[in-house]
């Protein structure tokens, strides 16, 4: 199987943070654009500063590099730029997060930030025939009210967001935290996400589906150490959103063959592939395809299905 075989299959991206998909080359371009120093003196050096040991040090940089959005284009140029890598790669649905705290913390409007992105995704739309909608999703290490306030917040922009999420530093931030403000977002007819199970136990991922009661779980490969949540998984066909070269950078596998993603997938869970990060874990969701079959000798039917489930599990109308 080649790579325009693999580019060929219909595939949807359930799993992308927007603020990931900054490539150094535009994150450069911006800081200009802004007459903002960065603190890294070009790509290489900053390409270099790309190694992490877990997912603290990379959220680390990648909040830092966040810091050169500003304007409603900038927001519009970095979706635009990742809508058309999308096209490039036969993903034809994108359900990226949006994390408005990463922009509100620093005195960007909201308004600033979805303006720009709508625009983009509406023009995705319209001009790659790209469909999709957007996650409103906070930030776990901030407090619940917070979360609530970002909410409300966000309600002007209701019809631009079809879901709420969870994301950021998952340890020593469960889903508990956040029970009331899901619970409020599913009254307000949100659908739900959330990170778990990437770092976190087990345990996380119970609380998502049944404190948070969502309707997938991003990441969730560490539901492999629960056979009881595995068979949950499996006999209510929950998608996992599962980041294989995300996984290799923030090293919650050691390498590529020891990912377990095709175990669970041959356990009839619902999983997906999903680049997370692509301009900081090393490539779109076209790469990571490719790295699951040069690492883990992925079949062409196994492709098959992974593309097909990642159909099956949008949500976005
Ligand atoms: C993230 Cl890899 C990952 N995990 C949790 N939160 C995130 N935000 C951006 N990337
Ligand atoms: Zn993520």
């Amino acid at each position: 199987m080649n790579e325009a075989w693999l580019k060929a299959l219909p595939k949807a991206e359930l799993h992308l943070h927007l603020e990931g998909a900054l490539e150094p080359e535009l994150m450069f371009a911006l800081a200009r654009r802004n007459g903002i120093e960065l603190p890294w003196s070009d790509v290489d050096v900053l390409r270099q500063a790309y190694s992490f040991n877990n997912l603290q040090q990379f959220l680390d940089l990648y909040y830092q590099g966040a810091n050169v959005l500003r304007t409603e284009q900038d927001f519009y140029d970095l979706t635009w730029a990742y809508l058309q890598k999308c096209q490039a790669q036969g993903v034809v649905h994108v359900e990226p997060f949006y994390d408005p705290q990463t922009h509100t913390e620093r005195g960007i409007p909201f308004e600033v930030a979805i303006n720009g992105i709508s625009g983009a995704m509406r023009d995705g739309r319209e001009q790659l025939g790209i469909t999709g909608g957007l996650i409103l999703s906070f930030l776990r290490h901030l407090s619940e009210d917070d979360a609530f306030r970002t909410l409300e917040q966000a309600m002007p922009f209701r019809d631009q967001f079809f879901a709420v999420g969870l994301d950021s530093a998952e340890q020593g931030h469960p889903p508990s935290k956040f029970e009331r403000v899901f619970a409020k977002a599913r009254a307000e007819g949100f659908l739900a996400v959330a990170h778990a199970g990437e770092e976190g136990p087990p345990e996380y991922i119970w609380q998502a589906l049944d404190l948070l009661k969502v309707n997938r779980i991003d990441h969730g490969v560490r539901a492999a150490e629960d056979p009881k949540l595995l068979d949950r998984l499996a006999d209510e066909q929950i998608p996992l959103t599962v980041c294989p070269l995300s996984n290799i950078k923030l090293r919650v596998f050691q390498d590529m063959t020891h990912h377990n993603i095709l175990d669970l997938l041959e356990q009839g869970l619902k999983v997906t592939v999903n680049s997370d990060d692509p301009s900081y874990f090393d490539g779109y969701v076209l790469e990571n395809f490719v790295a699951l079959r040069d690492g883990l000798g992925m079949t062409e039917e196994q492709a098959r299905r992974l593309a097909q489930n990642s159909m099956d599990a949008r949500l976005a109308p």
